[in-house]
């Protein structure tokens, strides 16, 4: 057993408030939410409104959460979302755009995570009694399941092209949108200028605890305020979390260049052990994924000899893991965790 402080690089969720986060957090002036009354969560929504470049922005408790409020708000029981098949919507979302939204989706292939304008074509249905009508596009940016990749704002100004043409509308699911952001060296807005609405979250790589945000018109976000609240998830004086995520965009933004710059490294040195496959070109944000040769053992027992060595990762496929790099993961620790892998695979 290692006898220092495990590594966690199973998600960014991980990551725990710091004492200025938390002391911003003690501190956060609070009021009845439901009333519209928390002045901390009023400014983080104002913030958060102007970041993403809308009119309008609200607080509510996860990503998820952000992702189905989105939805319901654009969609109608029978209605078609289109998306790509690695998609969180799709895979991680315990079933929700059907569960909660009575919506089925439409999914799309393409590498990493990424479709094109010709494919959403494809795929919005013919107005025609017999199918399910085509309402919503959702872009995920970054892509979780895609490997951290980053969307071309081209690409994703000429899907809006064929969202026009068709009458759709567009969520951008931006979990990990500041991610995108610092990579790219693009403006936030860059990319949500396209979208109807966007969600963002600040419990992963931004190191606040709880909380995400979504983003549009006052009127869309009047009609998301009303579902926030039909689905459970109208809060009360959460400005002491909200604090957090105010703090996260204040300190926590430029610094995820550090956590990219830590996992292209884990990238390149894991692409030098024998029975790994890895394409380290393509890791251009926080997460990687590869692959352990079967010779070597599963993707679950690696990563249990790993957890052994201090090194926690997880296993998402028979061979597959992934490692996901954040705020309390330092280059140091980054040189330890490629150590251990290096005696695990021998
Ligand atoms: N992703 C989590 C797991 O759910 C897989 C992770 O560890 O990466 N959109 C994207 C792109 C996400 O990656 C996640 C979380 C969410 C939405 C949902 O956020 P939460 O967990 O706050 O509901």
């Amino acid at each position: 057993m290692a006898d220092t402080a495990p590594i966690d690089l199973r998600s960014d969720t991980v990551t725990k408030p710091s004492p200025a986060m938390r002391q911003a957090m003690a501190t956060a002036e609070v009021g009845d939410d439901v009333f519209g009354d928390d002045p901390t969560i009023n400014r983080l929504q104002e913030r958060v409104a102007s970041l993403l470049g809308k009119e309008a922005a609200l607080y509510v408790p996860s990503g998820s959460m952000a992702n189905q409020v989105s939805i319901r708000a654009q969609t109608q029981p029978g209605d078609e979302i289109i998306a790509h098949q690695d998609s969180h919507i799709y895979h991680y979302e315990a079933g929700a755009p059907a569960g909660l939204s009575g919506c089925s989706l439409r999914l799309l292939q393409g590498d990493r995570g990424i479709y094109d304008a010709d494919a959403v074509r494809a795929a919005v249905r013919p107005t025609d009694s017999h199918f399910a009508q085509s309402a919503l596009i959702v872009v995920e940016n970054t892509h979780n399941r895609g490997g951290g990749s980053i969307w071309s704002v081209e690409a994703i100004a000429a899907i809006r092209d064929v969202a026009n043409e068709h009458k759709l509308k567009m969520h951008l699911d931006g979990a990990r949108l500041m991610n995108a952001s610092v990579a790219s060296g693009r403006k936030p807005t860059e990319y949500t200028q396209y979208f109807d609405t966007v969600s963002m979250c600040f419990s992963k790589g931004l190191g606040a605890p709880v909380g995400s945000a979504v983003a549009g018109t006052a009127e869309t976000i009047r009609r998301i305020h009303r579902f926030r609240k039909m689905f459970g998830g109208g809060m009360r004086q959460a400005g002491i979390i909200a604090a957090g995520a105010l703090y996260a965009l204040e300190h926590n933004v430029e610094r995820l260049a550090d956590d990219h710059a830590n996992a292209k490294r884990l990238a390149a040195a894991l692409a030098e052990l024998p029975g790994i496959s890895i394409e380290p070109d393509t890791v251009e944000t926080n997460i990687l994924y590869f692959d352990v040769d079967p010779e070597r053992g599963t993707g679950q027992s690696v990563a249990e000899s790993l957890r052994e060595q201090g090194v926690w990762m997880l296993a998402i496929g028979p061979q597959r893991l992934r490692a996901v790099t954040h705020l309390d993961v330092s280059a140091e620790d980054i040189e330890r965790a490629i150590a251990a892998i290096g005696r695990v695979l021998k």
